[in-house]
């Protein structure tokens, strides 16, 4: 399935190297003073890192044309012009970074901390001090800087889900995403309303974000094929935390109190230890919940303790809590990568 690509077209331009620089000595006492102009400095390159703090592309959909700086000339008494500024992407892993115009993968940047340098700065002029010799005392001339180059780049990943979403048909699943995150999934009144997986990049104020999976409902017997949620269980193997979504409002069928059991079931026949990555509880459409089927929540509150399971209850409609379970999800999301950073610090 290539549904979840991320994508980004970008331009980097590499900086102009400074230009030589002609000038003369010229001091109180010496006459005719050899030549002595600098070197120009060199132009900055454009150099992309992988690294666990970003998870998307979403940043070079705005920001779509990178300028390293260009080398300052030299100037007289031999100074070398200043070296232009590099500049630094920094891309998610799994990131692959194509030449647009030929195809051609330049990078597949895999792990936290590895570098390409993709656009080199333009090589600084020589200065005319550089132009002497035996029977040219006096050289009128220097080199100009070189070019920088400029390259259009497609940018690609594979997102890859931090957070997956699981629930049975109809728990408010793709209305949390849609409220959450940059994804709008079909919604509505009906089973298995979703029927491929929706992927929602969740962009923090911290400027942090992650990914969060909405798939298709989970019924019993979901992972020997029945309904629609086993070809997708897949896309949660590799996600950070599992939340298991539970409809409690008074329309909710089945019933409420089924659903940790059953889903953790399912998770659990459909890969051992999958169960695991479950970390909370969240009920859901608690705006359409009266007092008289609190009790269900109550119960679904202490099974969910029972489990050693955080437990939230949330309206998507009046976005009620929404803001706290994102925190929760942005705290073990960035502690996952933070574990990540120490794995490749310890590896180095
Ligand atoms: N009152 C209320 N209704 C909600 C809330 N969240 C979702 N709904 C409604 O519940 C129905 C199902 O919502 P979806 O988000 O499509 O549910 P889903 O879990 O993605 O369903 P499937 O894709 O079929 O598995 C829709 O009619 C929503 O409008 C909520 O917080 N409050
Ligand atoms: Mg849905």
């Amino acid at each position: 399935m290539s549904a979840f690509v991320d994508h980004a077209q970008i331009e980097v331009h590499s900086g102009k190297g400074g230009a030589g620089c002609v000038s003369f000595r010229r001091e109180k006492y010496v006459p005719r003073g050899g030549p002595d102009g600098g070197d120009g400095g060199r132009g900055g390159d454009v150099v992309f890192r992988a690294s666990t703090h970003h998870r998307t592309l979403l940043d070079y959909r705005y920001q779509t044309a990178f300028h390293a700086g260009n080398g300052r000339p030299g100037s007289g008494n031999n100074r070398h012009g200043k070296n232009g500024r590099h500049v630094m992407i920094p891309v998610p892993r799994g990131t692959l970074i194509i030449n647009a115009e030929t195809q051609e993968i330049i990078a597949d940047l895999m792990e936290h901390g590895q570098s390409i340098t993709v656009v080199t700065g333009g090589r600084g002029g020589k200065g005319n001090a550089h132009f002497k010799t035996a029977t040219h005392q006096t050289p009128r001339f220097a080199q100009p800087g070189e070019a920088g180059q400029t390259m259009k780049l497609d940018l690609e990943l594979k997102l890859i889900a931090d957070v997956g979403l699981v629930g049975f048909p109809n728990a408010g699943k793709s209305t949390l995403v849609s409220t959450v995150s940059n994804a709008r999934p079909k919604i509505a009144d009906y089973p298995f309303t979703t029927l491929i997986p929706n992927l929602g990049v969740v962009k923090r104020a911290s400027d942090r974000e992650f990914v969060i999976a909405d798939i298709p409902g989970i019924i019993e017997g979901s992972h020997d094929g029945k309904g629609l949620g086993d070809q997708f269980l897949r896309h949660i193997e590799r996600t950070a935390v599992i939340l298991l979504l539970v409809d409690v409002s008074d329309m909710a069928d089945p019933d409420p109190t089924t659903a940790v059991p059953l889903l953790m079931n399912e998770l659990k026949k459909y890969k051992d230890s999958l169960e695991l990555r479950i970390t909370a509880v969240v009920a859901t459409k608690i705006d359409a919940m009266t007092s008289d089927y609190t009790h269900r929540l109550e119960t679904l509150r202490h099974q969910a303790e029972a489990a050693g399971l955080a437990c939230f209850e949330i309206s998507a409609v009046t976005q009620r809590n929404t803001e706290i379970v994102m925190q929760y999800l942005e705290r073990i999301v960035c502690k996952t990568s933070a574990e990540d950073d120490a794995d490749s610090i310890e590896r180095a």
